[in-house]
């Protein structure tokens, strides 16, 4: 018997338990052990039937992603065959769940005969989230035991179900109260005394022949989840597989999600989302701040400015338990404030997404001054006025004066330089930039700044302040935009050059979303407000170098006093009441004008051309800024992209993109157009370096 598997015997019960720190993944050695163990317990007199568990904090999170896409492939026994073994055993086999049970680890749950839960337990199959399918038996035997329409909504959602509702749907027997594996041990206990048959879910029928007869079932199902699973190739694979469940015999339709998880395994899209699945793990290592760095304890909070984001960010911490102080210039300015989150709660009730208890908790932890005094005892204040220096500097320094010495001062700044912030205090130690992206209670990033004399205890407290908050933090640099503005400056630059060339903004909209962002640069601009960008352009007017181009398209539209949605016209006009973006003549001929005025004479410019101006300026920044230090891997910057600006996760992020487009591809395109169209597209040395030796940013 290998460690990763061990077995005791409980008076006839085999107890077999996976070893595999610190997700019990079933990786070569548990598996080669779980075969072994049920391959003896099989043939021994004494052995009257088994348990399964795991050890350490849960049952399994299934397969070991890090053996996905080797060579050689992982070895056998493969977990299909291990659990088919496993279910047609004639002595019963019991599942003792804690913890989770997901992906390979359910399906080896699902081959048992009985499934017990300790209360807490969440069981699933998220490979969905890894641009795969169930493989080891999930979408043929979770539809046999649940029904097809909740089978659906597991496989393809890829959320963790909790104890109760796995109970109700039937993807577990029973949750026990007190030692789950003793509880398993006597439940096999009586199969064997009372001579009890054992329900094999490949075995049953009734549940996928109701919906046999209403194949619309499947249809209805694409509809609905059409818009979520734009791009995506695994949902609707997971469907398919499901429909295999309904329309084949057991082994037929194994054999169909074996060549479909086979097939999507391979692809570009499962090897994007699962370095997203592991990027999203690593932003949280900071070579500099190790993982003992003490943190300060953060039990309360203050927001500085309760506008468009103070309210978003006041509500995350509320949403955590955490009581927070919003404070304003004015008791106008405050109601205001507050009325918007109490509209945003009650619209989250109105959805049936929280209860009216649950909202009046929150709304309960969130206080109200417009007196700095009231700030002294809190343990963190994150600032969201108007992004202007001056403001900003005269902030931080009330702030510093009444917070008591060891509260760590944040800025929401999106573009300033957090060094100059903390240079109107006297812990520049305890500043650090938490730069939320709008709608900042919907939103996961947080781009962390780290200023040249942030402590590594308060990167530490606010990197782990991201997790309590339900955020994804990744530590950033101090510059320009910080990482994901910045290369949004990079992209957006060249989508208004390319206006004054010859394109238009809904043209330049639909390549940018059929590429699977949520939606293309001027729709989004629209949708955030021309006014916070031209507030911050006119800002950086006397700074900006002159020999660089400068496009002057936004600020004349911002002129005429379009600033988007919120004035129902910007880019594009907007019906009353409708956030669907219509092409506006009115911009087109200002576009022609201004590049008459110019002296361009406006041209045809394709897609493709499109998509290389906007997407290539944006990687070739992303490898300035890990050139420069101010981010630590190309996996950071990806996970800023996807969390922050919606990037399409089954494109792994900008920098794992660019590795399947081709680094040489991009490097010779950037020359190109750096020779066309000058110095912001000056490629960035590091994509020159690797480009020439054949290398990608995954090779860092
Ligand atoms: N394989 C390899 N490594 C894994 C892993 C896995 N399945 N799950 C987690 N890790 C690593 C992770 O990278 C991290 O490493 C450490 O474990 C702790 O994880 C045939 C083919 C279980 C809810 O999708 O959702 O089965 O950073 O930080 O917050 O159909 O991990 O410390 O070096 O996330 O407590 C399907 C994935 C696989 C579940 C725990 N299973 N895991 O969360 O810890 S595909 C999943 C999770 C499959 C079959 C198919 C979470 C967790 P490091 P962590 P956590
Ligand atoms: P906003 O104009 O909606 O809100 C700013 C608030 O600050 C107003 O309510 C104002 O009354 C208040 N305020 C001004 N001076 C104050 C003072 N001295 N003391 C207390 N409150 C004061 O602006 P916003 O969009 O919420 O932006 C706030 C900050 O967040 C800016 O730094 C901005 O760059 C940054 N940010 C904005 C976005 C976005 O999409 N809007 C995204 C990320 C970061």
């Amino acid at each position: 018997m290998s460690d990763a598997v061990t077995v005791s015997n409980r008076d006839g019960v085999a107890v077999v338990t996976l070893h595999n720190p610190p997700v019990n993944g079933l990786g070569f050695a548990v598996r080669t052990g779980l075969q072994a163990a049920l391959e003896a317990a099989a043939t021994d007199g004494a052995v009257r039937a088994v348990v399964i568990t795991g050890s350490g904090k849960m049952f399994s999170a299934g397969a070991d992603i890090s053996e996905f896409g080797k060579t050689p492939p992982p070895g056998t026994p493969h977990l299909p065959t291990l659990i088919d073994a496993l279910e047609a055993s004639q002595k019963p086999i019991i599942a003792a769940i804690h913890g989770v049970a997901l992906g390979g680890g359910f399906e080896l749950a699902l081959g048992c005969h009985v499934r017990l839960a300790a209360p807490g337990t969440r069981v699933g199959l998220p490979e969905v989230t890894l641009g795969i399918v169930p493989g080891a038996g999930g979408t043929q035997r979770l539809p046999r035991l649940i029904g097809v329409p909740a089978a659906l909504d597991v496989i393809v959602s890829g959320t963790m179900v909790p104890a109760a509702k796995a109970q109700a749907l039937g993807m577990i027997d029973e949750v026990v109260e007190g030692d789950v594996v003793d509880a398993a041990v006597a439940c096999a206990r009586r199969y064997v005394d009372e001579h009890r048959p054992l329900r094999r879910a490949s075995a049953l029928d009734d549940k996928v022949a109701e919906a046999r007869g209403t194949p619309e079932i499947f249809g209805e199902f694409r509809k609905k989840m059409a818009r979520r699973a734009r791009g995506f190739e695994a949902p609707h694979a997971c469907v398919a597989c499901i429909e295999a469940a309904v329309n084949q015999p057991f082994a037929e339709g194994l054999a169909t999600e074996r060549e479909t998880f086979l097939r999507l395994v391979a692809s570009d899209q499962s090897k994007a989302q699962r370095h997203a699945f592991f990027a999203e793990r690593q932003v949280a290592k900071i070579p500099d701040v190790p993982k003992d760095t003490p943190t300060l304890p953060i039990e309360t909070a203050a927001v500085v400015g309760c506008g468009t984001m103070g309210g978003g960010i006041a509500m995350n911490f509320a949403n955590a338990g955490i009581p927070v102080t919003v404070f304003e210039v004015s008791q106008e300015a405050l109601d205001k404030g507050l009325a918007i989150i109490t509209k945003n709660y009650a619209a989250t009730v109105s959805k049936g997404r929280l209860s009216q208890e649950a909202m009046d908790t929150r709304l309960g932890l969130i206080s109200a001054t417009v007196d700095y005094g009231d700030l002294a005892e809190v343990d963190v204040v994150i600032e969201a006025v108007f992004e202007e220096m001056g403001l900003k500097k005269e902030v931080f320094g009330k702030l510093d004066a009444v917070c008591k010495q060891e509260a760590i001062l944040a800025s929401n700044t999106s573009t300033l330089d957090v060094n100059e912030i903390a240079s109107a205090t006297g812990r520049p130690d305890k500043v650090i930039g938490t730069h939320f992206f709008s709608p900042a209670n919907v939103m996961k990033l947080m781009e962390n700044v780290r200023g040249a004399q942030t402590s590594p205890q308060t990167i530490a407290t606010i990197m782990q302040l991201s997790k309590t908050i339900g955020k994804v933090g990744v530590l950033v640099g101090v510059c320009d935009g910080f990482v994901g503005n910045r290369m949004l400056y990079a992209y957006r630059r060249q989508a208004d050059f390319l206006l004054e060339e010859g394109a238009f903004p809904q043209q330049i909209d639909k390549v940018i979303y059929d590429f699977g962002m949520p939606m293309g640069p001027y729709a989004m601009g629209d949708l955030a407000g021309l006014d916070v960008g031209w507030r911050i352009r006119k800002g950086q007017a006397a700074t900006r170098p002159s020999h660089l181009r400068y496009s002057t398209v936004a600020d004349r539209i911002c002129e005429l006093g379009r600033f988007g949605q919120k004035t129902g016209a910007g880019w594009h006009r907007y019906e009353p009441g409708s956030r669907t973006p219509i092409a506006d003549p009115e911009i087109e001929q200002l576009i022609v004008s201004i590049s008459e005025a110019q002296g361009i004479t406006r041209r045809e410019i394709t897609d493709q051309e499109i998509l290389e101006r906007c997407m290539y300026p944006l990687v070739n920044e992303g490898a300035k800024i890990l050139d420069e230090g101010l981010a630590q891997r190309p996996g950071d910057i990806d996970i800023v992209w996807i969390y922050g600006y919606g990037f399409p996760r089954y494109r792994g992020g900008p920098m794992f993109w660019a590795d399947l487009v081709g680094l040489k591809t991009i490097y010779d395109v950037m020359r190109r157009l750096h020779d066309e169209h000058g110095d912001w597209l000056e490629p960035a040395p590091l994509l020159k370096k690797l480009a020439e030796q054949g290398k990608g940013f995954g090779d860092l």
